[in-house]
């Protein structure tokens, strides 16, 4: 008989293998099911450990002859075709990356050596969760995955927006992705977390508990992919021609700063514009507002990697900036859309184990996986080993070896010797001088062969804490919120129980009453959580580099801003304020009921490029209400310009208006003030930019408050950190 699928768990509790920590619950189950066998692997072979590795020694490399890892990765890598089983929704572009200075006495690597020289770059940004044709903004990580085109080769740096992930064992990625994809029965729902299997894994494994922080605060819905940074998240190694190497972790930090919308924004936009963030990054390169991020690098020897008070090969930990500065090195800059989608943004195959000679990896056993997951997952997708042959993975440098034939061949090898060694053609390919080849750090390896995870991988919660701690009260506010949107939708009280209790409970006691409550869990009590070590003193409170409104950024060049327009708009001053925009780099389209010309008041005409039926003010980052009586009167009619300001408010947007336009935006704050309880407090008027009469200084004030990006002070519920801090 074929092994079969284990059943899902049911509904009463006393099937459900988290009702108690004590494993003999399991146990249980099984006695209660006897029909649904004990798990094992594709061959019948019981499995009696599915959560670790097999490694040399329980902080070692995993080892190869671990058959039950290999099965399970490989059985997933080609569950999907030809999508990407993770992160199938991408947008691509591409660019180049300068370093400012040569890092010669950290690495060889070729490309980190003149400040002179363009490394061609190919980025794919990504959601995880959806399909190829979900929308932009789900709550998601994405993914920041760079080729570099090295004259030593290609380097990819395949990382997320987040700087830590779920687990710490490769082996259990397929159990992450299974419980946060659609549930396998109805295929429900598309692109979202807020589900029972997702929650039911949070609640059952606790070392998820700092990365699911990360996904519900503001990280999870980025503004645009030129606002998110970047993270390598495991630590790498940085080998120098002497063959000295150290550890090191890294970052991309946005010149743009980091940004988010509001969630009432992103389920608005996946309406709207399902395409947003992919729209934003193609017209932003084709404006010449050109994505921008500086490459930071953390570097740190085995000496200070020991007295951290968590593991660097734990990739649910962060190295705080505190503790190690993140100094920046160079500039990624993205100048050109692809040519053909489906050529190079699809076909693009990325892979961890693309590596150059001057960078190497470490024993982190997630990253371990990796190495052996994306050549394997891509020889389905891309159909055949070959891939590399498809131009957008094609290396600039030259390739000579005796790999032969197969699916799509393209290279047509010549001549007889097709073996090395070889006498009868020249020996060629010769190898390359022990200098120049890329040689892995001879690290010395020892330790019995295991299926454990080290002790000093077990504080899950220390992090997760100094996560919430170092947040704005207005980011722990929303973060409160996203916790109450996503546990609200789980339908299993026995699973939101279990989130609320022994997952945030640990994080804070607070959070947990904020949220607990809310989602059906009144008696709010911290309970030990599964396989969890005592917490690790992380030696400091906060560390403001977590927090995005520490982050505003040095440019606001890609930024949107509606500019409210009819028949008889003050088109003289809308000329005026748009170029002063456009020198910042910050695009203003005219908004109307209908589109093409609009008439301005002393002669002349505005284009309108959208209108209100099609647009929303999500979709923008600020507005504008130029004067004009004739305009103004207009659009007061019409319900649409007053609550498309209004809306714009509502979620902390700068706005602008000049001449009769401030009676408009002055109407719709008032009817906003209204809409709001008046104990809601707070400054209406916050970034709110009017300029009657004189408008000399408007342009200026309006670009500082875009930068700003939104204004949370004009309500105080936005402030109500107090209910959530300790
Ligand atoms: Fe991936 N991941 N991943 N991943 N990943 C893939 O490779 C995998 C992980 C990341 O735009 C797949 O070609 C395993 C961490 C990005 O094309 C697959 C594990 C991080 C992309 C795969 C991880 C990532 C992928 C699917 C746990 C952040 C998209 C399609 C051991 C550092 C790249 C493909 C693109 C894609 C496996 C964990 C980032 C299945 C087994 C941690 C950005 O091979």
């Amino acid at each position: 008989m074929p092994a079969q699928r284990p059943r899902p768990s049911a509904a009463d509790g006393a099937s459900d293998p988290g009702t108690s920590n004590d494993k003999v619950s399991a146990l249980e189950t099984f006695r209660s099911h006897p029909e649904d066998g004990v798990l094992t692997t594709d061959q019948g072979v019981p499995i009696p450990h599915t959560d670790d590795s097999l490694k040399a020694g329980e902080r070692g490399p995993s080892l190869l002859e671990d058959f039950h890892l290999r099965e399970k990765i490989t059985r997933f890598d080609h569950e999907r075709i030809p999508e990407r089983v993770v992160h199938a929704r991408g947008s691509g572009a591409h660019g180049f990356f300068q370093v400012y200075r040569p890092l010669t006495e950290l690495t060889r690597a070729a490309f980190l050596q003149d400040p002179a020289a363009r490394t061609p770059v190919f980025v794919r940004f990504s959601t995880v969760q959806g399909s190829r044709g979900s929308f932009d903004l789900a709550r998601d990580v994405r993914g920041f995955a760079t080729k570099f085109y090295t004259t030593e080769g290609n380097f990819d740096l395949v990382g997320n927006n987040m700087p830590v992930f779920f687990i710490q064992d490769g082996i259990k990625f397929p159990d992450v992705v299974h419980a946060v994809k659609p549930e396998p029965d109805s295929e429900m729902p598309q692109a979202a977390s807020a589900h029972d299997t997702f929650w039911d894994f949070i609640g059952l494994v606790p070392e998820t508990a700092h990365h699911m922080m990360w996904l519900m605060s503001d990280r999870g819905i980025p503004r645009s992919f030129a606002t998110m940074e970047g993270f390598g998240i495991h630590t790498f190694r940085f080998v120098n021609a002497e063959g000295q190497w150290r550890f090191v972790k890294f970052h991309w930090k946005p010149l743009a700063g980091i940004h988010s919308v509001v969630w009432d924004e992103a389920q608005k936009i996946n309406g709207m514009d399902p395409d947003y963030h992919r729209r934003g990054l193609w017209e932003s390169i084709e404006a010449g507002s050109y994505p921008e991020y500086e490459l930071g690098i953390q570097v740190f020897d085995e000496a200070q990697a020991d007295a951290f008070p968590f593991d660097i090969l734990d990739a649910t930990k962060i190295v705080p900036e505190e503790l190690v500065p993140v100094e920046r090195v160079g500039r990624l800059t993205l100048n050109r859309n692809p040519d053909n989608f489906f050529a190079e943004t699809e076909q693009v195959a990325f892979h961890v184990g693309n590596l150059v000679p001057g960078i190497d990896v470490t024993n982190d056993p997630l990253m371990q996986a990796r190495l052996f997951s994306y050549l394997d997952t891509q020889l389905t997708r891309l159909g055949g080993p070959n891939f590399h042959e498809i131009p957008i993975n094609r290396p600039i440098a030259p390739v000579h070896n005796h790999q032969q034939d197969g699916f799509h061949r393209d290279t047509i090898n010549t001549g007889k010797a097709n073996y090395f060694p070889n006498s009868i053609g020249g020996g060629c390919p010769v190898l390359a001088p022990g200098d120049q080849g890329y040689v892995h750090v001879p690290e010395m390896l020892q330790g019995p062969k295991t299926r454990e995870r080290a002790p000093s991988f077990k504080d899950f919660f220390s992090q997760a804490s100094l996560f919430f701690h170092s947040l704005s009260l207005v980011e722990q506010q929303h973060l409160v919120s996203a916790l109450r949107f996503e546990l609200g939708k789980v339908q299993r009280a026995t699973v939101r129980e279990r989130v609320v209790n022994e997952i945030l409970a640990n994080i804070d006691i607070e959070l947990a009453r904020a949220v607990g409550p809310a989602v059906g869990v009144p008696n709010v009590e911290r309970r030990p959580a599964r396989d969890a070590g005592p917490p690790v003193d992380q030696g400091l409170a906060a560390s403001a580099a977590l927090s995005q409104l520490s982050n505003p950024g040095q440019t606001v060049a890609g930024r949107q801003v509606a500019v409210l327009c009819a028949d008889g708009v003050d088109a003289a001053a809308v000329e005026q304020l748009t170029a002063e925009l456009a020198a910042a780099g910050v695009n203003a389209e005219v908004v109307s009921t209908f589109l093409g010309p609009v008439q301005g008041a002393g002669g002349g005409a505005l284009e309108a490029t959208k209108m209100f039926s099609t647009v929303g003010s999500v979709l923008f980052d600020a507005v504008y209400v130029p004067g004009g009586a004739t305009s103004i009167a207009a659009l007061r009619d019409g319900a649409a310009a007053v609550q498309f300001v209004k809306e714009a408010h509502a979620h902390y947007k700068p706005i602008a208006a000049s001449g009769e336009g401030a009676e408009l935006v002055r109407a719709a704050i008032g009817m906003a003030a209204q809409a709001e309880p008046a104990s809601a407090g707070g400054d209406p008027l916050a970034g709110v930019v009017l300029a009657e009469t004189d408008t000399a200084t408007l342009g200026q004030d309006f670009l500082a408050a875009i930068a700003r990006h939104r204004f949370w002070e004009r309500d105080q519920t936005q402030q109500m950190g107090s209910s959530v801090r300790p």
